[in-house]
């Protein structure tokens, strides 16, 4: 390649990188609008955290490889469609599905894939909900159509997600059998969590809105 060449492969990559960044800050404020609305007009926050990432150009190329993809700018973009990944933690299943709702309608946005491992759960026993949502950004000279990988779990399924994250890189993927099943045991027990949690907060929303019928029954009288 001549020095032309490589100025031109410069601009095209950064501008390439920076469309999932652009991409990222979009999905994030959608996020902050609906969970300051939400606030707002519920009184209740379903979203705990939320974190995003870009993925590492060594990852996308170890991807790749492993897929045995082309390594041209248009296969990256149609064949890693994890390069902008948002990690959302609700405290409460119900929420989980609200929120991917809420997302899912928005105009702007396509659903290209959803994955249910809460519905389905891996078998390890790994849950959550994955999106692939595609949006446009709009730039100086195009509109770049972007994939964002979405993963929306409970702070129960982003704790054991942690966990078995950390222990598969630590055993170097070979984890011994023994921890395979206490690891599968935990996650029906975050699952059982999760379930007694929703219950939980069930009845007590039931009650604050008998208590609010209640109230406002005894101002009109
Ligand atoms: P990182 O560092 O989190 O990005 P692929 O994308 O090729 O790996 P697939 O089937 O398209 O495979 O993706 P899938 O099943 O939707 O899951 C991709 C991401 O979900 C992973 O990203 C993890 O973040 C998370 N995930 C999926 N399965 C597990 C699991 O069993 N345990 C944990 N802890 N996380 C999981 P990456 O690229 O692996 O890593």
């Amino acid at each position: 390649l001549n020095v032309k060449q490589l100025k031109i492969l410069k601009t095209e990559l950064t501008r390439f990188m920076m469309s999932y960044k652009f991409a990222l800050q979009e999905l994030n404020t959608k996020i902050d609008i609906l969970k300051q609305e939400f606030q707002y007009i519920h009184d209740y926050n379903p979203i705990e955290h939320v974190s995003s990432r870009v993925k590492s150009p060594e990852s996308i190329v170890n991807k790749i490889q492993r897929r045995g993809n082309d390594f041209t700018l248009e296969s990256i973009r149609e064949n890693v469609r994890d390069i902008a990944g948002i990690r959302i933690t609700c405290s409460f299943e119900s929420d989980i599905y609200t929120l991917s709702e809420q997302l899912m309608q928005q105009h702007d946005i396509s659903v290209v894939e959803t994955k249910d491992y809460i519905k389905n759960p891996k078998p390890n026993g790994y849950r959550s909900l994955h999106l692939i949502l595609s949006i446009p950004i709009f730039m100086s000279d195009r509109v770049q159509d972007v994939y964002v990988e979405v993963q929306i779990r409970t702070i129960a399924m982003d704790f054991w997600a942690s966990l078995e994250h950390k222990i598969y890189y630590k055993y170097n993927k070979n984890v011994p059998e023994h921890l395979l099943k206490e690891l599968k045991d935990a996650a029906e027990s975050a699952a059982l969590l999760d379930q007694k949690m929703e219950k939980i907060q069930h009845e007590m929303s039931a009650w604050k809105d008998r208590q609010t019928d209640e109230d406002e029954r005894y101002e009109l009288i």
